[in-house]
This record gives C-alpha cells, structure tokens and sequence, in this order.
C-alpha cells in the first residue's frame, strides 16, 4: 500500500521528461537513408550526427554506429543482407547451406581444433592464417574467393554470394565476404563443433586483410578482429592516404583501388575522386567494431601507407577510449618486414589480444599504438568525448 503513494510521485518527478524523450530518440535510432556531401578534408566527426547532434552517452553512440554503417553501406561496402537462415551440418568440415529469397546457396569450411576438450575458441583464415594461431585456439579456414571473386574488373558479380543475391547485387566482395562469415557463426550456433560460437575471431592478410576489416566492422557477433597489413580499404584512412600520394608517396589511393580490383561496391566508385565528400571515413570502421576487440597489425610498406594507417587508426583508438575500453583496441605496425609474414616484434601484442578476447585470459592490452612518426592531430578538428 506504502507504494502505491509513492510510485506516483516517482513516476512524475523522476520519471519526468526531458529523460523519456531522450530515450525515445535513441531506442528507434532514425537512419538516414542520405548522408553529408559536403567537402570535408579532415577525418569526420564521429561524436556528431549527420543532422549535427552531438553524441554525448553510450547509447547515442550505438545509434550514431547504426547511421555510420548505413553511410558506409551507401558509400562505399553495399548493402550488407541480414535476412538469409542457415541449415549445416559436419564438425571438421562444416557445410553451410544459406537460403534466402527462395534461393540457396552452399559452401563449407574447414575446422582444425587444438587436442583436447573443448569448446575451444576459433580464427576464422580468410584463405590461410598468415598470422600464427596459438595452441588452444581453432582454425577456421575460409575460402572467400569462392563467395566473391576478387580477381579484377571483370570478376564483378561473381562467386557464390552472387548466386543468392544476384549479379547486380550492391555488396563488394569485402562485404560479401563478411556476410558469409555471418553465415559461419549462424552454423556454429546451430552445429556442436566444439568451438564457442562466442569467441570467434576473424583474420585475414592484404586484400584479405581488407576482408577481415569489414567482417569484423559488420559481423557484430564476432569477438577480435584481427586484419593483417590491410592498407588501403583497411586500416588507412582514404582521405590521409590521398594527402600522402600528394605528398609524392608511393600509396594505394581510393582512386587506384576502384580500377584495380573489386573490393568495394560500385557505389563506391562516384567517391574514388573526392574522398573528401564521404561521410565518413576509415577510424569509423574501427568504431564499427567498438567495443569488441580490434588489433590492427600493419607494416610500413609504402604502399599500404603507414602514415595513413598509423594516424587512421590512432583516430580510431580514441572512439574506443571515449566509449571506456581504450585497452580493446590496438595498432602494431612497427617496422617493415616481407609482405604478410608475420614479424616476432608483433608477437606479444597479437598473443596478448588473443589471450584476452579469445581464451578468456588476464592480458595487458593497454596502449598498444606502434607505427611510425603521425600526428592524428593533423587529420582531425574534433576531440573525443567521454561518454556517459
Ligand atoms: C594490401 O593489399 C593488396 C593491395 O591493396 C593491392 O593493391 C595489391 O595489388 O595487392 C595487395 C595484396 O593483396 O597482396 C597480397
């Protein structure tokens, strides 16, 4: 009885607007379905809504993601398919059927399990792992060329992902291979293949690296991403890497990697040249994958751009710092070494990673920023809220 005298009072003190507006905005998160165009040579915001609203708590935030990934599907990756079910079967090769609109596909993979009893954790390879995978922890080996094609301008379309969604479809093939890794962890929810569908990473190397960026940006269920000297369409940020070939360097700029391959949508292809009117940008592909674990692993090959990766990711790291978790997110890019062999001067950073978001361990992941000489500072005209 006491409560029912003081509920009421509660319910229209407490309980009174502006509070319940507030999170009335942020429960249906209103996408945008145009974004931005207007020049902007400076990393965008991404504590600002594209209607100009600041993003002040955690859950502005998790709807500023939604609006980031709408942009970044319109822009640049196509849309991403969340409606296909799955059917599977297999334990050390996996068979994936994928249904959706009437039609199937299928495709499988292969899993490599430490000895031992499980669940255990597992990388997904784009490929082949290129990174080492330590004992206790599975492999998943994924042949992303099968669902995508990513074998130049002609190869547009083609692969299995195509087959379900049609030729004409938006994806590029970073996005529908990320879609198939989608596909992967829907099969070992369903299938007792004794890996935990829960602390699942995905890595991959190059263009492959570029792959398991968008995966890890677009597969919310995956654990750590682990993208390997990605470069541009990665970890470098389109709008430094066009400042550094005007600087004279040696770098893959969005409007080489248009011709080149068919990594991205063709959306994609009206921004190549002006970079500066996207809506965002790639730190923002690492807030995609904000909070969950991201450890970039480059290499200073001209190339990839490792001014371009260094300053775009460290851009990155303060996304994660303003949501709290600085320490899951780092950058190891140290160095130059042969393309895609794994250097012993990123192994305790990539063990610690892994030993903390794969096999449930205590590890120091705090600070993990190693590239060479770039100022974020130079790149962006905004700083990092705290978010409440
Ligand atoms: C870094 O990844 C790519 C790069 O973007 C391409 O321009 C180049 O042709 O190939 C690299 C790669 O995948 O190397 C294995």
């Amino acid at each position: 009885m006491k409560y029912s005298i003081i509920l009421p009072f509660l319910a229209t003190t407490v309980l009174a607007a502006p509070a319940p507006l507030l999170d009335e905005r942020q429960a249906t998160c209103s996408v945008p379905s145009s974004f931005p165009s207007t020049a902007n040579s400076k990393l965008p915001n991404p504590f600002k809504f594209f209607n100009g609203q600041s993003v002040t708590t955690k859950a502005d935030w998790e709807c500023r993601q939604k609006e980031v990934q709408a942009a970044f599907e319109a822009q640049e990756l196509g849309t991403f398919p969340t409606t296909a079910t799955v059917t599977a079967s297999g334990t050390s090769t996996l068979s994936i059927t994928a249904s959706d609109n009437g039609k199937s596909i299928q495709f499988s993979v292969s899993i490599k399990k430490p000895s031992g009893s499980g669940p255990f954790p597992a990388i997904i390879a784009y490929g082949a792992a290129s990174i080492p995978v330590p004992n206790g922890v599975a492999t998943i080996t994924f042949n992303n060329d099968q669902i995508a094609a990513q074998s130049g301008q002609q190869s547009r379309g083609q692969g299995r992902f195509f087959d379900l969604y049609g030729s004409g479809h938006s994806a590029g093939a970073t996005t529908a291979w990320a879609w198939a890794v989608d596909r992967i962890i829907d099969a070992l929810e369903k299938v007792d293949t004794g890996i935990d569908p829960k602390r699942v990473g995905v890595t991959g190397c190059s263009r492959n690296g570029k792959g398991a960026f968008v995966a890890a940006a677009l597969v919310k269920r995956i654990a750590l991403g682990l993208p390997q000297e990605s470069g541009s369409g990665g970890a470098a940020c389109w709008r430094i890497s066009d400042s550094e070939k005007a600087a004279g360097k040696n770098i893959q700029t969005p409007g080489q990697i248009i011709g080149e391959n068919v990594w991205f949508s063709k959306n994609f292809n009206s921004f190549a040249n002006k970079a500066t009117t996207l809506a965002t940008d790639h730190h923002q592909l690492a807030g995609l994958v904000a909070p969950r674990g991201l450890l970039v692993i480059e290499n200073e090959i001209d190339w990839l751009g490792p001014v371009s990766t260094t300053a775009c990711m460290k851009a990155g790291r303060l996304i994660y710092k303003a949501l709290g978790v600085p320490d899951n997110m780092g950058f190891t890019g140290k160095g130059n070494h042969n393309h895609c062999s794994f250097p012993s001067n990123q192994q305790a950073d990539l063990t610690a990673f892994i030993n903390k978001f794969l096999l449930n361990q205590s590890a120091n992941t705090a600070d993990i920023e190693k590239g060479p000489t770039a100022d974020v500072n130079k790149y962006i005209d905004w700083t990092a809220p705290t978010l409440s």
